[in-house]
């Protein structure tokens, strides 16, 4: 199996994900020009990471790779151990959330000439999706406040949420009212396979916000 990747990008999850399972895999790191070369747009014709091709399998689309290393590998509990219906609906609902609502609000900050052309148009529209941003970080902070992981147990939504965290502070979101992602940084950050991860994609740990 191979993994497609960027550094720091969204592709971390599945990356740890499959340093959870302790299984051999094959990682291929890419760059904001080779995620658009000919070669990986035939593996994802949308140029983005993350991508499995594991035989004459592709995968992507980030919580369908989850989900492919989920059921091949099913003992990595990479979605929580012996979850009921109602558990696995709720981790599924916390990557739904981070991958479509959060993870995308972040595109007009890493690219505002992408949505307008303008330049106080750009700024505006940084500023209205930055506070859109912290807004939507309200709610994993609140499930924070009595609980380590946001469904109880580490799950890979957990790691979607640590890879946003990060996003936040490079792109300088004022997260200080939120008590509860400090802690949760250091918890996992501490995890092996996130800190194996971290070794492999050549970035560093950021300890806190
Ligand atoms: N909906 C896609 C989004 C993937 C995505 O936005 N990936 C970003 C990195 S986090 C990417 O590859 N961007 C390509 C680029 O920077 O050119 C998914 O869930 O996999």
């Amino acid at each position: 199996m191979k993994l497609y990747i960027m550094p720091g990008a969204c592709s971390m999850v599945p990356h740890v994900a499959l340093e959870w399972t302790k299984e051999d895999y094959e990682l291929e790191i890419l760059d904001h020009d080779s995620v658009k070369s000919d070669a990986y747009l035939r593996i994802n014709p949308q140029g983005s990471v993350p991508a499995i091709v594991d035989g004459d399998t592709i995968v992507t689309q980030n919580i369908a790779v989850q989900t492919y290393i989920d059921a091949k590998y099913p003992d990595a509990d990479i979605f929580g151990a012996n979850e009921s219906p109602a558990q696995r609906a709720e981790i599924m609902q916390w990557l739904a959330f981070i991958n479509s609502d959060v993870h995308k609000s972040f595109a007009p900050l890493f690219g505002p000439d992408g949505f307008v052309t303008d330049e106080t148009a750009q700024a505006d529209l940084k500023t209205h999706m930055k506070k859109k941003i912290v807004d939507l970080l309200a709610h994993p902070n609140k499930q924070l406040e009595t609980r380590d992981y946001l469904t109880g147990t580490k799950t890979t939504a957990d790691i979607y949420l640590y890879v946003i965290l990060t996003w936040a502070k490079k792109m300088e979101l004022d997260l200080s009212s939120y008590k509860n992602f400090n802690a949760f940084i250091s918890r996992i950050e501490s995890d092996a396979g996130v800190t194996e991860v971290i070794r492999q994609e050549g970035i560093s740990k950021i300890e806190s916000l």
